[in-house]
């Protein structure tokens, strides 16, 4: 049995007991997960590709059985209505023969609307909104918000099992980004950057975790780059590559920037790793995770002012948001069944939240970390044109240095990222682990 499978019961007795809980708070007496359908295209007979529900997933690693269910009852064995259609169309799934599957009570649906006849009185529905006319389910609720307060705070601590998975996830993306660094060297497209990655993780495109974001010289400034072009420059100057893998529906996230010759991007980018493992260090229980966000802000504040970038000092960089023209996200976020994990503004299972400070809207995540959390530590430098123009018609022109900018607009930008835990005995890196053991 892979350690996989020894890990899953406890996982499940964890969910089970969260499960519990959601449906005190939504006064349900069971609780349906669906795992999704397929959507059919706007007038086409197509569909889009299909994504189990992270809900499901949660409970059963079944990435293509759309229409299947997970049915919790306290107390009770988990049931799993396992939805393979007859069809001559296609192939319909095949029930997993994992040993995690023993956990299960397993029913055959031959529809969806099968499970209907297996819903005890009261029964909590967690889905999305496919099912066809759920009203007639007689549900005693659909997606009740308390019920999914509950359950999406307790989804940012990760079981045994689930780091297990990440850690796994993480191995498979530190093997793609090798062979995508080689492609890259080797002066491939970004297109074929994009294929070796792929051929790396074995997945196919709908099954990555996001979309690959693989961004050679003045691209590495658009934050979210998806075009993939066919056509490799004449010289490359850098690589700023975002790409994750999937294993068992968990995620990882993974950023890495290369330059191709010395000169000041290289170093700014040397140091950028050096501070970026700084930030990873912080990453342990008790750590208000916007702290970390502030604390990359000085970072990145002060390695500006010593690469000649800005002119100011380092209160007023941040004071004037200086640095936010050069690194205008987030820090992080929490990863797990999702990229980006749900729950991350949330301070309790009641649903209370707390959003970001007003200076820092697209941070993504502002709870106090706890030991099983994993969390993405992304620090960046860009040099993008639409806010640069902002800071040289405002308040801010003044401390920034120009022409060192001007020389750096052809390079893009730098993203640093790994997945980390935090742990009673500190921050455990799963990205830089997974490199290291590749080397
Ligand atoms: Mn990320």
């Amino acid at each position: 049995m892979v350690a996989l499978d020894r890990l899953f019961p406890a996982h499940l007795a964890t969910l089970q007991a969260t499960a519990d809980r959601a449906l005190v708070a939504a006064d349900g007496e069971a609780l349906l997960i669906g795992a999704g359908q397929l959507r059919t295209q706007f007038l086409d007979d197509r569909t889009d590709p299909y994504v189990a529900s992270p809900h499901f997933k949660h409970w059963a690693p079944i990435l293509d059985a759309p229409g299947s269910f997970v049915l919790h009852c306290p107390g009770q064995r988990p049931r799993l209505l396992f939805h393979q259609p007859k069809d001559y169309w296609h192939k319909p799934p095949s029930l997993p023969t994992a040993p995690w599957l023993d956990a299960f009570e397993v029913v055959l649906l031959r529809s969806p609307q099968e499970a209907r006849a297996h819903l005890p009185a009261h029964t909590v529905y967690i889905g999305d909104d496919s099912l066809k006319d759920p009203l007639s389910w007689g549900f005693k609720a659909c997606n009740p918000g308390p019920a999914l307060a509950c359950l999406h705070y307790a989804r940012a601590v990760k079981t045994p099992y689930e780091l297990a998975c990440l850690r796994e996830a993480s191995t498979l993306g530190a093997r793609a980004h090798q062979a995508a660094a080689a492609a890259f060297h080797a002066g491939a497209s970004e297109y074929a950057i994009h294929l070796q990655y792929l051929a790396a993780t074995g997945l196919t495109e709908a099954e990555l975790p996001y979309s690959n974001i693989i961004a050679t010289n003045e691209a590495g400034a658009v934050l979210h780059y998806t075009e993939l072009s066919r056509v490799a420059p004449n010289q490359y100057r850098s690589l700023l590559i975002d790409a994750g893998a999937q294993v068992r529906g968990y995620a990882s996230d993974i950023t890495r920037t290369y330059a191709t010759t010395a000169g000041p991007f290289q170093a700014l980018l040397a140091d950028m790793d050096q501070l970026q493992q700084r930030l990873c260090a912080k990453v342990k229980p008790g750590i208000y995770y916007p702290d970390i966000h502030q604390q990359a802000h000085r970072e990145i504040g002060q390695l500006l002012i010593d690469h000649g970038l800005i002119r100011c000092s380092l209160d007023q960089a941040i004071d004037t948001e200086v640095t936010s023209v050069f690194f205008p996200h987030g820090i992080g976020h929490l990863l797990g069944l999702q990229v980006h994990d749900i729950g991350g503004h949330q301070q309790d299972e009641q649903g209370t939240t707390l959003p970001p400070p007003k200076a820092h809207p697209y941070l993504r995540l502002t709870r106090t970390l706890e030991p099983g959390m994993v969390v993405t530590i992304e620090p960046g430098i860009y040099f993008i044109p639409m806010l640069l123009e902002r800071a040289h018609q405002d308040h801010r022109r003044s401390s920034i240095h120009w022409d060192h900018i001007e020389a750096l607009l052809p390079f893009g930008g730098i993203r640093i990222e790994d997945d980390v835990v935090a742990t009673d005995q500190g921050a455990l890196n799963l990205s830089r682990a997974a490199f290291s053991a590749l080397a």
